[in-house]
């Protein structure tokens, strides 16, 4: 009809800051109505059961039996609720592709991190120097893999210290670690100190580093991380690396190409829509006037994802998109 719904202006705001060509898929499904689709199934749906719960109001059953209500309305409702979850669940996902992907770099001082770093910027990024404790800041670069926008950290190599703006940087890259979408846990086979092993997570990455120097290790028996060999000096190991990289994040971010939830507006209106579509489930059988405000609670929640609820707001959203310098 020739008129954008707010996530559709909001693809449209996305498109025009996206970088990947990951992120400009998703903004483009997004404001083709992607999202706009799924929402009007859950609304038809919440309509559907609402026209059975107001029908019961007005027009009780003879026997007065608000089970046969229940039997009607709630597996519509169990539906409606299942796939409202099922979308908050796909919402990370979405998210990250629209804001770019966390990788950090971690591991024990000296084991070659700021190397390694190097060697996926392909320049000279972070300082590299014999000494253990070189980098305390977090070194961010920003580059692309399998089309995503991706984020890589090189942080403090992890040791106990006394030095407080080591510690500091400690701190830091241990955070940075946990909040990361993947983490590349480094070690050097020339010093096998497998600290590092605690801050990773399943599917992440262990790196091997210094094959130049020192004899490759059987990768551990747990297969809850990839392992590779690598040689930050001689590059050695690396094409093997940056491909698993590419496929992990392809695998991982790409492989669903359904229209979702992409921004936190989005997900605190689905999570009041659930919230609501669950507590009606609740009530059906009990009160069906219950039910009833609850439904309407649910479509007020996907007008709001909608964006009909409030012009002005609606406006102040799209525009904040547009901010000069973001
Ligand atoms: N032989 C060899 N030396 C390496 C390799 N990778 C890094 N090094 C050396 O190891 C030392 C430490 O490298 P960095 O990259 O600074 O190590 P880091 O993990 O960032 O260290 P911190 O920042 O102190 O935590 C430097 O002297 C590097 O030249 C490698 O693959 N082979
Ligand atoms: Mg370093």
């Amino acid at each position: 009809h020739g008129k954008l719904d707010l996530t559709e202006a909001e693809g449209l705001a996305d498109l025009i800051d996206a970088q990947s060509t990951g992120q400009r898929r998703q903004a483009l499904r997004q404001m083709g109505g992607g999202l706009r689709l799924v929402y009007e199934g859950w609304r038809g749906k919440i309509l559907d059961a609402l026209s059975m719960v107001e029908g019961e109001i007005d027009f009780p059953d003879e026997d007065g039996v608000p089970d046969a209500l229940a039997a009607r309305a709630g597996p519509i409702l169990a539906d409606v609720g299942a796939d409202i979850e099922a979308a908050l669940a796909e919402s990370g996902r979405g998210e990250t592709v629209r804001t770019g992907l966390d990788i950090a770099i971690i591991g024990a001082p000296n084991a070659g991190k700021s190397s390694i770093l190097n060697r996926l910027a392909r320049r000279d990024a972070a300082i590299v120097a014999k000494q253990a404790g070189t980098t305390r800041d977090i070194v961010d670069i920003h580059t692309h893999i399998a089309g995503l926008a991706v984020r890589i950290a090189d942080t403090a190599g992890l040791r106990s210290t006394q030095d407080p703006v080591e510690a500091e940087g400690v701190r830091r890259a241990k955070l940075r670690a946990k909040d990361a979408d993947l983490r590349l846990g480094v070690i050097d086979l020339a010093n096998t100190n497998t600290e590092v092993l605690c801050t990773l997570q399943k599917g992440d990455i262990i790196v091997y580093n210094k094959t130049d120097i020192a004899k490759p290790k059987d990768p551990p028996e747990n297969t809850l991380y990839q392992t590779f060999q690598v040689s930050a000096q001689t590059g050695d190991g690396f094409p093997a690396l940056e491909t698993a990289l590419e496929k992990l994040i392809q695998h991982r971010y790409t492989s669903t190409e359904q229209a979702g939830l992409t921004r936190l507006r989005h997900r605190e209106c689905a999570q009041n829509a659930l919230r609501a579509v669950q507590s009606a489930t609740n009530s059906l059988s009990l009160a069906p006037e219950l039910a009833g405000a609850d439904l309407h609670a649910a479509l007020h929640a996907i007008k709001e994802l909608a964006g009909e609820s409030d012009i002005e707001a609606v406006l102040d959203r799209v525009f904040s998109q547009f901010c000069i310098g973001k």
